[in-house]
């Protein structure tokens, strides 16, 4: 129904009980009543991002929540995402309504009255709520949506607090960069993950996922039907939600200075203009050679920015994701970052991820970066990203940025896993961060995630998550909290104290519940999936456990029958040790990276110590000779190259491989890589690559065997292949351990994309 008021068009609509008709929104918030965390007198604080300024009176009356109201507002409004949020609450139009909702933005007639009081801020909204009506004033559209949220879910207990609130954020751009190497998401995903940013007012998604080829490798083609029309849909999706869709092109792989290849990448612009997009990127990262110049970008930016993001109005600054993208990386002497700085369109942001690839950001090195690009920096945060230790899945809290940083930076957008629905339980946190840095409380905001993921199983997925936070030891040194909890208890257990020993049973025990009742749980079906492999092992890990402090226990026991109990528990300790190697190497791994850890910074290497000690008292009580070890690897890497000596190596059947990285790597003259078995290997052949064509003849390989090392010849498959096999004098040698070495005399930049061998 149309009612004229103000003397401009006015719907006025009837909502029906908010609870029910917008369950998606309000999901978070009920169940964290529910399971009694927030007192039901403080509404607000059921709102996240921690709106700036709430005020309410002292023991402010709490009122039912109107069961209908009639909304006012501006015709002009209908187009807004706000209208969308208010539709997808199931709205009836209803003028009589005595609880009003007026929403209105700077300038229009319906919040007049309340002008003085929205903030200045983009993104701003004054919100207030008396038991006769709620009116959200807003600096802009998004504003308008935020505000409209705000209150949404602070009815979500079905209570309406009196209260005022003045809110605005920190950071200009808050989001996502789909920008990992690995299985890009699923439309399904971007979807979701889209509506649960509008949800927690972020605002930005950069589309670049490293393994989409229209976007990297094929940058110059474009995209089939069915794919554009997927991303039409993502954009229109984003724009419903106020997020900003920026799509990212990433022409340096095999970019020519050239007017030919300008004009291919304005063409594949316009070709996204023209589906709608309206905001854009250009990606520099993990690249060398001739598309890493600095001055070359910089005018190639410019002449995007000038030629195309400026000949329309209605385009997004651009993003350069530049090549020195992090401090390690910059070599100041040349120059790289303040060519940049100086030469480019002070308008286009600069992304950059830290001190490091992987890094917390802190205030110096904003100051650093800020400094050289003439700009604020743009931050590409690589939490919680995973696609160099796809052995972990990283379920914990984001934490350990400066809170003080907001005005260092105009944008900072999380680089999340794989994993979409499991990534969300830290951007839920990075959200938070982003929008209000002082308030920002990580450990509150983990607890949030966990809820929101999996209301119905929080509790599991907690204790699930508290074994699932830290990387293991990696190439860029990154590593997270992970057991701190457990750390005193551990400290006992050393002191051979029995009382500890039945508590860290009970640990492990409480982790297999968990991994078990989550393995049954498919509310959530894409985090099941996700984490399926995770929680196999998991409840592996927690047999494990269980019968590890069993056998410590039982050996403190003397007599025939202990033995016995001893040696079964032995047995059954190994075996589940095997089940967890096997696991590792099954289907359910990764295929690049295989590997699936759980709890392996404090609870698997505190059982196995248990176990070792435990079998060392054991040995020295009955002169027995039992094997001692625990976590057993047939294979050993040594390497003097920094970035290849911690990768993994795993075993399946009769193939071997190295773990492939992402990295550039820089492989210092004379310098080598051993692998070393821990008994004799015939070998059938070996392949692996390094990523550059014709680059064999500065290789050495060789074995090891009677006591001396010989060598093996190294022979591409053609001149254009960069996958490089052994000669045929390889089949049948035996040998412990080989080498690979760079005999050309100088550093060389290579790949390391695959490695693997075959046993006989
Ligand atoms: F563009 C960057 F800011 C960036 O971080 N690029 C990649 C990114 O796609 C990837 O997900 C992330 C984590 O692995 O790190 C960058 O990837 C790398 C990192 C390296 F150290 C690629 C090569 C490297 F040498």
């Amino acid at each position: 129904m149309i009612l004229y008021t103000f003397a401009t068009i006015t719907y006025i609509l009837k909502l029906h009980t908010l609870m029910i008709m917008n369950t998606k929104t309000l999901a978070v918030g009920l169940a964290l009543v529910l399971a009694g965390w927030q007192p039901l007198s403080a509404q607000f604080s059921l709102v996240n991002p921690v709106p700036r300024q709430v005020s309410s009176a002292e023991g402010a009356v709490l009122h039912e929540a109107p069961a209908a109201w009639a909304v006012v507002a501006d015709a002009s409004l209908r187009q807004s995402a706000a209208w969308t949020l208010l539709q997808s609450a199931a709205v009836k139009p209803d003028a009589g309504a005595p609880f009003t909702l007026t929403l209105g933005l700077k300038g229009q007639k319906a919040v007049k009255k309340y002008a003085k009081r929205i903030p200045s801020h983009a993104e701003g909204y004054y919100l207030s709520v008396s038991p006769r009506g709620a009116v959200v004033a807003a600096a802009d559209e998004a504003g308008l949506y935020y505000g409209l949220q705000s209150l949404l879910l602070s009815l979500s207990a079905g209570k309406l607090q009196e209260a005022t609130v003045t809110d605005w954020p920190d950071v200009p751009f808050r989001g996502t960069v789909e920008g990992f190497y690995g299985t890009p998401w699923s439309h399904k995903a971007r979807l979701s993950q889209i509506e649960f940013y509008g949800r927690h007012k972020m605002n930005v998604y950069i589309y670049g996922p490293k393994d989409d080829p229209y976007h990297r490798n094929q940058w110059r083609l474009p995209y089939p039907d069915d794919d554009a029309r997927r991303i039409q849909e993502l954009n229109e999706h984003a724009k419903q939600h106020s997020v900003k869709f920026y799509w990212a092109i990433h022409p340096g792989v095999d970019i020519k200075w050239t007017v030919e290849d300008r004009d291919y990448l304005m063409a594949k612009l316009e070709k996204m203009y023209a589906l709608g997009i309206r905001a854009f990127a250009v990606f520099f990262d993990d690249i060398w050679g001739e598309g890493a110049k600095a001055d070359r970008q910089a005018e190639l930016l410019n002449y995007v920015d000038d030629h195309f993001i400026k000949k329309y109005h209605d385009v997004e600054p651009l993003i350069l994701c530049p090549t020195e993208y992090n401090r390690a990386w910059a070599d100041d002497a040349k120059g790289y970052l303040r060519t940049l700085g100086r030469g480019m369109n002070k308008d286009i942001h600069i992304m950059w991820t830290g001190n490091t690839v992987v890094h917390c950001i802190d205030r110096e090195s904003m100051e650093w970066i800020n400094e050289r690009i003439d700009r604020k920096a743009y931050i590409w945060w690589n939490f919680p990203v995973s696609d160099f230790v796809r052995d972990h899945i990283l379920l914990g809290p984001a934490y350990g940025n400066d809170l003080d940083i907001a005005s260092t930076m105009s944008g900072f957008v999380s680089n999340p896993m794989e994993h979409a629905e499991a990534s969300k339980i830290s951007l839920l946190g990075i959200a938070d961060y982003c929008w209000n840095m002082k308030a920002y409380d990580y450990q509150k905001d983990w607890e949030l995630g966990l809820a929101e993921v999996l209301p119905g199983n929080r509790e599991a997925l907690r204790t699930f998550a508290l074994y699932n936070k830290d990387l293991g030891p990696n190439g860029h040194g990154f590593r997270r909290e992970e057991g701190d909890e457990l750390l005193s208890l551990v400290a006992r257990v050393g002191q051979g104290e029995p009382a500890a020993i039945v508590e860290l049973r009970a640990k492990a025990l409480e982790l297999g519940r968990a991994a078990r009742l989550l393995l049954g749980d498919k509310s959530n079906a894409e985090l099941h999936r996700e984490l399926r492999p995770w929680l196999l092992q998991g409840c592996l890990l927690s047999e494990y456990g269980t019968a590890i402090c069993d056998l410590a226990l039982a050996s403190r026991q003397r007599g025939a029958a202990a033995e016995r109990e001893f040696e079964a528990l032995y047995k059954l300790s190994r075996s589940i040790n095997a089940q967890m190697y096997e696991l590792e190497n099954s289907d359910v791994r990764h295929a690049l990276q295989p590997g699936i850890k759980v709890g392996t910074k404090v609870l698997l290497p505190t059982l196995n110590k248990l176990f070792t000690a435990s079998v060392d008292a054991y040995n020295a009580a009955h002169g027995t000779a039992l094997e001692n070890t625990a976590d057993y690897n047939p294979f050993r890497l040594d390497s003097d190259v920094p970035q290849l000596k911690l990768l993994p190596v795993s075993v399946r059947g009769n193939d071997v491989s190295i773990a492939p990285s992402l990295e550039v790597i820089n492989w210092p003259k004379d310098a080598g890589l051993t692998l070393t078995a821990d008994r004799d290997i015939t070998f059938a052949g070996m392949d692996f690559n390094l990523g550059v064509p014709g680059v064999a003849q500065h290789f050495r390989l060789e074995l090891f065997t009677g006591g001396q090392w010989h060598e093996v010849s190294l022979l591409h498959y053609a001149d254009n292949d960069p996958v490089i096999h052994t000669g045929n004098e390889l089949g049948g040698m035996t040998a412990g351990k080989f080498r690979l070495t760079n005999k050309s005399g100088r550093d060389l930049q290579v790949y390391f994309r695959h490695f693997k061998f075959v046993k006989q």
